[in-house]
């Protein structure tokens, strides 16, 4: 026995190693930030895990002043008895063995299972310290480890009447280097999002720093018909309900159960959120293409048995189009293509998400004739806003070719043909234009001016045509060379591989109004030429806002606070000298020769590249940041007025 426990521990503590010198392999990146709230996720799963089983309702989150958090939960408490095999309690087991979660599967636990897969001992080995407090038979456990390390044995500390878990951590500094700090809306978003999933269980978020205590609580009976509610609270509604379908199937290890919500509006885009085992997969899989085909299907036999359709079928993308939907599978062992289970591959769940659909779609739409009525009408409507399109697309296709190669006339090109080297400046105004065409190296920069403010397309959705139509965007598809349009399986589609120039840079002037004409660009590029951003071929210039000079030498600022420094340099010792300070209000008021070296020049410039951080989230912020809704973009941009994009740049 003595033996057995010895090689035990020593397992455990080459286990706590691992995690420790290769923290990224199991919680997540140390520095982003990522990992450090990846540690939360791991220790709220588990009183998750308590919800599932049907025996806690809520969780308390507290975010502490020295840096630590503690999840507090309502469930059975974590078993306290000694393990047979490794001959220590059995929380202890739970808290130092990797993966010990599923030693303790049975029917309540199917569909849960360490759901971001680590367990909870990962976190305690990244922790300076973890404390464990266990209600459970009228007694109250505690034990405290180290460096996931217990530095005392599980010892009974008081008594209780109710039964819970809570798990305090504080993350290790040697292990999370840049980014220490717990983010209050990282945590509240995530934790918003999981109690979505689970409908019932209340989730308190305490932010315990600063002077003032920050209280968030989440609780939605509605579960994931409550998220797309919420989720569309700002669009135009085409149905006033959400629909929600529910079904289940049975395979080999047991039920796998599907639950959708959906709601059709005036948006745009298609937005389908999907879980499994209520992890988000963010590039979908089988559950996604079983939906998507189910969709199609239902809307279009509904259509054609009603004789709604003109002519041919409606396309999957016409049926989707403004379409919020979630949709969570709960399966007893799952597939996923990576780790990071961004994607399910289990094949049988294509087939079972499809028909349950399919059926109980079909169901809805005979009882809601109405509703169903306007959703083949929002399908037709899309069909045909991208045949006209489509056509507008052509049209600007071959008039471009009847110029001439089909390169517009304001296009100062570059010399060089290699897409790899070339570069195009996207610039506002024609005074800009000037210097920059003075200014660059002809030989791999070209220059496209670009007159006052482009059309903003996120109003033009049912409008298509006339995006076609607008000069200026005419002339940025054809200098790109590249086609135009998101969808890969369009003819002419923007193809990066087609690309005249591998680097797009938009260079506007550093005020509002250059922020303004920066964002309607990036705009279009967003709806309309999506991979060149996705593919990280889009960047925005970095021009100077000042002018620092003393005597005969000059110094830029690209911010006030450089400005400050560099002003304070100058002076040195002697806080007298007075220092010549030129704001620049436009890249106009720029000569040639300063724009080269301060914006231009490939070997000292700083540029941002555009990286999209996730595509959900930009596709929200330009429909709230670009579109007709007066009140709610002021609001939005109050909030995020440093980051008016979440297009990371
Ligand atoms: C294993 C078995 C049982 C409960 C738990 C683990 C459990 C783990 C955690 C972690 C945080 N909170 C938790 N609550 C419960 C079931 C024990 C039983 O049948 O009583």
């Amino acid at each position: 026995m003595a033996e057995e426990y010895d090689a035990s521990s020593i397992q455990v503590l080459e286990g706590l190693e691992a995690v420790r010198k290769r923290p990224g392999m199991y919680i997540g990146d140390p520095n982003d930030g990522s990992g450090l709230h990846h540690c939360i996720w791991e220790v709220v799963d588990n009183a998750v895990d308590e919800h599932l089983a049907g025996q806690n309702d809520s969780v308390e989150v507290h975010i502490k002043e020295d840096g630590s958090l503690a999840v507090r939960d309502f469930g059975r408490g974590i078993p306290v008895g000694i393990h047979e095999e490794f001959g220590i309690s059995a929380a202890e087991v739970i808290m130092t063995k990797l993966h010990a979660g599923g030693k303790f599967d049975n029917d309540a636990y199917k569909v849960s299972g360490g759901l971001h897969g680590v367990g909870v001992s990962a976190v305690n080995a990244v922790s300076e310290w973890m404390e464990m407090t266990i209600h459970r038979d009228n007694k109250i456990y505690f034990q405290r480890y180290e460096k996931g390390v217990p530095v005392s044995d599980l010892k009974v500390v008081g008594e209780c009447q109710d039964s819970g878990t809570t798990i305090a951590f504080k993350p290790d500094r040697d292990i999370f280097h840049n980014i220490v700090d717990f983010d209050f809306d990282t945590v509240d978003t995530r934790l918003k999002e999981t109690s979505f999933l689970n409908a019932g269980l209340k989730i308190i978020i305490t932010d315990e720093r600063g002077d003032e205590e920050h209280v968030s609580e989440h609780h939605y009976e509605g579960g994931i018909k409550e998220f797309v509610h919420q989720l569309n609270i700002r669009r135009v509604a085409m149905h006033s309900e959400v629909i929600h379908v529910q079904g289940a199937r049975e395979i080999e290890l047991g039920d796998v159960s599907v639950e959708l919500a959906l709601q059709w509006s005036d948006a745009f885009s298609e937005s389908i959120q999907c879980y499994t085992n209520i992890i988000r997969n963010k590039d979908g899989g089988t559950h996604l293409s079983g939906l998507r085909g189910a969709l199609t299907r239902s809307v279009n036999k509904y259509a054609k048995d009603r004789n709604l359709l003109k002519g041919t079928a409606l396309s999957g993308e016409d049926v989707r189009e403004g379409l919020t939907a979630i949709v969570s599978v709960k399966h007893p062992d799952p597939s996923f293509s990576s780790q990071t289970k961004d994607k399910l591959v289990s094949s049988e769940v294509t087939g079972i998400v499809n028909s349950i659909v399919y059926e109980k779609l079909g169901e809805f739409f005979e009882e809601n004739p109405s509703v169903a009525k306007q959703i083949v009408e929002k399908g037709l409507l899309a069909s045909k806003a991208r045949e006209a399109a489509r056509k507008a697309r052509d049209l600007t296709r071959r008039k471009g070719v009847l110029e001439g190669g089909g390169l517009p006339g304001k296009l100062a090109d570059c010399q060089s043909r290699d897409p790899a080297e070339c570069e195009i400046y996207l610039v506002e105004g024609d005074s800009a234009g000037g210097s920059a065409k003075t200014g660059r190296d002809r030989r791999i920069q070209a220059i496209l001016p670009l007159r006052g403010k482009i059309l903003n397309v996120e109003r033009q959705k049912r409008n298509l045509v006339k995006v076609f139509q607008n000069n200026e965007i005419q002339t940025m598809i054809r200098a790109f060379g590249a086609g135009v349009g998101n969808n890969p399986e369009d003819e002419g589609a923007f193809d990066t591989e087609k690309m005249r120039y591998s680097r797009i840079i938009i260079m506007t002037d550093a005020d509002i109004d250059g922020a303004h004409i920066r964002t309607l660009m990036m705009t279009f590029l967003w709806r309309f030429m999506r991979p060149a951003i996705t593919g990280g071929h889009v960047y925005i210039a970095q021009p100077p806002l000042y002018q620092l000079s003393k005597g005969r030498t000059s110094k830029y600022a690209f911010s006030d606070e450089e400005r400050d420094t560099i002003i304070a340099e100058m002076r040195g010792d002697n806080p007298a000298t007075k220092i010549g300070v030129q704001r620049y209000k436009g890249l106009g008021e720029m000569n040639p020769d300063q724009l080269w070296d301060t914006t231009m020049n490939p070997e000292t410039r700083t540029m941002l590249k555009v990286t999209v951080q996730d595509a959900e989230s930009s596709d929200r912020m330009f429909e709230i940041l670009m579109g007709e809704d007066v009140p709610d973009r002021r609001a939005f941009i109050e909030k995020h007025a440093k980051e008016v994009t979440n297009l990371d740049i």
